[in-house]
């Protein structure tokens, strides 16, 4: 067995820093669904806040928080536009559909940017019978599938004029939100002013054990609320989890930096070694798309060699491998894993 265990499978795997487990253990609790949890209301407030939205809720995952933020904003029949490779269509195990009666319609994304003709061209025509109603507009960032990519102010604006033109309302899948504002050095409120909700998770980058909040206007924030309680979701001391979700927004944004820079240096790293390839440029945040590029090497077992070795890294669709760097990997956590890289793809090539 290795000693030393670094995984770069995600960033779902942190743990919560001692900060965040002397909060939790020292929280405020009352009963959530009556309100009454201090803790979770700190979080929600302070959610909205940062977010420049008028209010929040708190719910136990990100596929929650997406499932709820659509169900609020749609009607059963409806169409949603999303992302060809958004987290919401490929992998939310179909809740728009099954629970919702939301017919997702993709458009193609380019590092996470969808062209406003792609979603003028998947708009439908609300007098023609046939049609469902466009509703809602999906947008991601970061982009987890196109290799962790920040979307820019400019296109998150761009995507919204377009579909608040057209009577449609803008969701943002913003799993890894405060990695793009961080990486875009835009102010968080700004780079989400013109979605009306916005999901963001806290147990990614952030590090919290679990939680995801939904931001909006107070009107669908209160739908999203009964959505919450409709499937299960309505917690009663949840507190626990919300404070180490305020020790998050307190903590573990700004440090975020450290993760791109070491995904960066990571990137540089596995891009020099012969028969692998990264696209370095590419890699805005903490998501690394790595590409396995000798004839010798099967993607699989040299994903196995790394582990091995104590690194544990995502697996592989085709030739492509993803590593995300977060708060427990460390600068010499990045050597360790280059060394081991060259190391396993030597033995899987001889
Ligand atoms: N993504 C997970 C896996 O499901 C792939 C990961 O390891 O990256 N939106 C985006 C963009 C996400 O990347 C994820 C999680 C979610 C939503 C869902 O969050 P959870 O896992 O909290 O339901």
């Amino acid at each position: 067995m290795p000693d030393r265990t670094i995984d770069l499978r995600s960033d779902t795997v942190t743990h919560p820093t001692p900060a965040m487990r002397e909060a939790m253990y020292g929280a405020e609790l009352g009963d959530d669904v009556y309100g009454e949890d201090p803790t979770v209301n700190r979080l929600e407030e302070l959610s909205a806040e940062r977010l420049g939205k008028e209010a929040a809720v708190m719910l136990l995952s990100g596929t929650m928080g997406n499932l709820v933020g659509i169900l609020a904003q749609t009607r059963h029949g409806d169409e949603a536009i999303v992302g060809a490779h958004s987290h919401i269509f490929l992998n939310e195990a179909g809740g728009p559909a099954a629970l919702g009666g939301v017919q997702l319609h993709t458009v193609p994304t380019q590092r996470g940017v969808m062209t406003p003709d792609a979603v003028e061209g998947a708009l439908r025509d609300p007098r023609n019978l046939h049609h469902p109603r466009s509703t809602l507009v999906c947008i991601e960032n970061t982009h987890n599938r196109d290799g962790g990519a920040a979307v820019p102010v400019q296109a998150m604006d761009t995507v919204a004029d377009v579909a608040h033109r057209n009577g449609l309302r803008v969701h943002v899948d913003g799993a890894r939100l405060f990695n793009a504002a961080v990486a875009l050095d835009v102010p968080i409120a700004r780079l989400v002013r013109g979605a009306d909700t916005v999901q963001f998770c806290l147990s990614k980058g952030l590090g919290c054990p679990a939680g995801s909040l939904l931001v909006g206007d107070a009107a669908v924030i209160q739908e999203a609320r009964r959505w919450r309680k409709m499937i299960g979701g309505g917690l009663r001391q949840s507190g626990i989890i919300a404070a180490a979700g305020v020790v998050a927004l307190e903590q573990m944004v700004d440090r975020l930096a450290e993760d791109h820079r070491n995904a960066k240096r990571l990137a540089q790293g596995l891009n020099s070694i012969p028969g692998l390839v990264v696209d370095v440029d590419a890699v805005d945040t903490n998501i690394i798309m790595l590409d396995v590029d000798d004839q010798r090497v099967d993607p699989k077992s040299f994903v196995a060699r790394l582990r091995e070795q104590g690194v544990k890294i995502g697996s592989p669709y085709g030739p492509r491998i993803r590593l995300v760097t977060h708060y427990q990997v460390t600068s010499d956590d990045v050597d360790f894993t280059l060394r081991a890289a060259e190391h396993a793809l030597d033995l899987v090539a001889a």
